[in-house]
C-alpha cells in the first residue's frame, strides 16, 4: 500500500499518518521528521536545511528528493509506505514518479486533508504554546500556509487527474479524522485488492 497523505501545514499529516502507517503495517515516512533529525544530530544536511526550515520556507529540492529516493529504497518501504509531506513541489513529484517507475511500483493513493485556515493556525499555535518547533510563530506559519497555496495546493488537482485522491475532512477530534481517513483506505484497498497489514 502506497500512500501520500497531503494537506495544509497544521492539517494532521503528521497526527493522522502515524496512525493510518501504523494500522496498515507499512512505515511512516515524514520529511519534516527526517529533516528534524538531521537539525538535531548537527549533520551537514540539517544545518543548510535549518535556515530554510526556521523562515517556514521549503527546503531545495535537490535536497529532499535525494533525502527520499535513499528512504523509499530501504527494505522496510517495499512492501508500502505512508509518505508525509513529500511531494511539495512539482519538481519533487516528478523525483517520486521515478522512484517508483523504477521500482516498478505506483501509488495507491493521495488523501488529502481538508482544514480551514483558521483552524490551521489555531492548531500550530497552540502547538507553539506546549514547547512547539522553531517554525510555529504566528508570521512564519502565515508564510509557511501562502507558500503550501502556491506551490503544494495545485499538486493536488493534478494526482486528481491521475484519479488518485480522497479529499478528507480533516475537522474535528483526531478520532473523527482518523475514522473518516481509513473508510477513505478501505475504499482504496479494495480498489488496489490489498488486504491491510
Ligand atoms: P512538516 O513536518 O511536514 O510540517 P507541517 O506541514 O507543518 O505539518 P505537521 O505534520 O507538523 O503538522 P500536523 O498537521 O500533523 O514540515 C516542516 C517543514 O519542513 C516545512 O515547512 C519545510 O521547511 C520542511 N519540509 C518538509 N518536507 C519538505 C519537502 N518535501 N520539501 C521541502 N521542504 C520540506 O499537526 C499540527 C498540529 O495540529 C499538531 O500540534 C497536532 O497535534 C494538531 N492536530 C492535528 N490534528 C488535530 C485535530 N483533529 N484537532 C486538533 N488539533 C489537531
Amino acid at each position: 500500500m502506497r500512500l501520500l497523505i497531503m494537506g495544509a501545514p497544521g492539517a494532521g499529516k503528521g497526527t493522522q499518518g502515524i496512525v493510518l502507517a501504523t494500522l496498515l503495517g507499512v512505515p511512516h515516512i515524514s520529511t519534516g521528521d527526517i529533516l528534524r533529525a538531521h537539525v538535531t544530530g548537527h549533520t551537514d544536511l540539517g544545518r543548510e536545511a535549518q535556515r530554510f526550515m526556521d523562515a517556514g520556507r521549503y527546503v531545495p529540492d535537490e535536497i529532499t528528493n535525494a533525502m527520499v529516493g535513499d528512504r523509499l529504497t530501504l527494505p522496510d518501504a517495499s512492501a508500502g509506505f505512508v509518505l508525509d509531506g513529500y511531494p511539495r513541489t512539482i519538481a519533487q513529484v516528478h523525483a517520486l514518479d521515478q522512484v517508483l517507475v523504477r521500482a516498478w511500483n505506483e501509488l495507491d493513493g493521495v488523501l488529502e486533508l481538508a482544514v480551514e485556515v483558521d483552524e490551521l493556525v489555531r492548531r500550530l499555535l497552540a502547538r507553539a504554546q506546549t514547547g512547539g518547533r522553531a517554525d510555529d510563530t504566528e508570521d512564519v506559519i502565515r508564510r509557511r500556509l501562502a507558500i503550501y497555496d502556491q506551490e503544494t495546493a495545485p499538486l493536488v488537482d493534478l494526482y486528481t487527474q491521475r484519479g488518485l485522491v480522497s479529499k478528507i475532512d480533516g475537522e474535528g477530534t483526531e478520532a473523527d479524522v482518523s475514522a473518516r481517513l481509513l473508510s477513505a483506505v478501505q475504499l482504496t484497498t479494495s480498489r488496489a485488492g490489498i488486504e491491510p497489514g
